[in-house]
């Protein structure tokens, strides 16, 4: 029964979608999360590190939480997600006032140490930029033979969000999607391919505030808010959860189809800066060197949602 629990580091933006994922990763049997680290993105460093911090404070969630990169590796300007996320990047819950703090380790340096003590059995769960990662492998090489996997959310082999070519999480810091992509460790690509078919209706927020637990209420209070403006930017009726799906695949893997495929980013382009080349129909002749995610079985997903959700009770 050990062997399949997965030891994860949870590296995050939060983000309504990533503090859904930290909802989600924190209590199943068949996740250890090891710690959660924050990276600039949907907004700046220090409010992601306290949205990080409201969200296992107020579900009294014991792991710990690294601030880690607030720039980019490259690109000169941070580029936030207000519009989706709002000013504090996590707006809808009302929490306490804040008394946990992050631990005084740098994400980065947590990352390295964890995987260069681990025996290969650590996964990588990034949701946000891939800057902590991508720094993580720059400064200690060694640690890329060292990570089981890469399970990520960001990039698209169809149509992008802040760009037409371009997804979120990999324009704010395509030189470290780059990196991570040209690692040589296997990657798990839920890009919004995939993510776009994880519509939170509002019949979905009030199944899951019916379970009526503290997690299930604060699922429901981010959700009404992140379904009001993605239905103001994108015209949707209910917000894609993006981050959650790499939990999902994690939990339950068939209820996540992926497919081989080469994927290489682009960074020299002005217009397409931040794509991800996804092979999908093995043009190239490359090697796949990462799993895309293509087709999401919905009721499996939610009931996955459901289930980790209940786990509060
Ligand atoms: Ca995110």
């Amino acid at each position: 029964m050990k062997e399949n629990v997965r030891k994860i580091i949870l590296d995050c933006d939060p983000g309504h979608d990533d503090a859904v994922a930290i909802i989600m990763a924190a209590k199943h049997p068949m996740i250890d999360l090891l710690g959660i680290t924050i990276v600039a993105g949907n907004q700046t460093l220090e409010k992601t590190t306290r949205n990080g911090l409201n969200v296992v404070q107020k579900l009294g969630l014991d792991v710990p939480v690294y601030a880690g990169c607030g720039i980019p590796m490259v690109r000169d300007r941070q580029i936030i997600a207000d519009d989706i996320h709002g000013e504090t990047g996590l707006d809808g819950p009302v929490f306490d006032p804040l008394t946990r703090e992050a631990e005084k380790e740098h994400a980065v340096d947590f990352i390295i140490r964890t995987l260069m003590e681990s025996d290969g059995d650590v996964t990588l769960v990034p949701t946000g930029p891939l800057t902590n990662i991508a720094m993580a492998m720059r400064r200690e090489p060694r640690i890329v033979d060292k990570i089981q996997e890469i399970v990520l959310m960001g990039g698209a082999y169809q149509l992008g969000n802040v760009t037409p070519a371009g997804e979120f999480n990999i324009v704010a810091d395509a030189e470290a999607a780059y990196v991570v992509f040209n690692s040589g460790r296997p990657v798990v690509m839920m890009g919004l391919d995939l993510t776009r078919q994880a519509l939170c209706y509002p019949e979905i927020v009030e199944r899951m505030r019916s379970i009526g637990n503290p997690a299930s209420e604060l699922f429901a209070d981010l959700m009404t808010f992140f379904g009001k403006t993605q239905k103001a930017v994108f015209g949707w009726e209910g917000g894609p959860l993006h981050d959650p799906t790499c939990i999902a695949y994690l939990i339950n893997p068939d209820c996540i189809e992926v497919k081989d495929m080469y994927t290489e980013v682009e960074i020299r382009s002005e217009r397409c800066y931040g794509r991800t080349l996804c092979d999908y129909f093995g043009i190239t002749g490359k090697e796949p060197n990462s799993k895309v995610a293509v087709k999401l079985d919905k009721e499996g997903f939610w009931n996955t949602v459901e289930e980790c959700l209940k786990l509060y009770n």
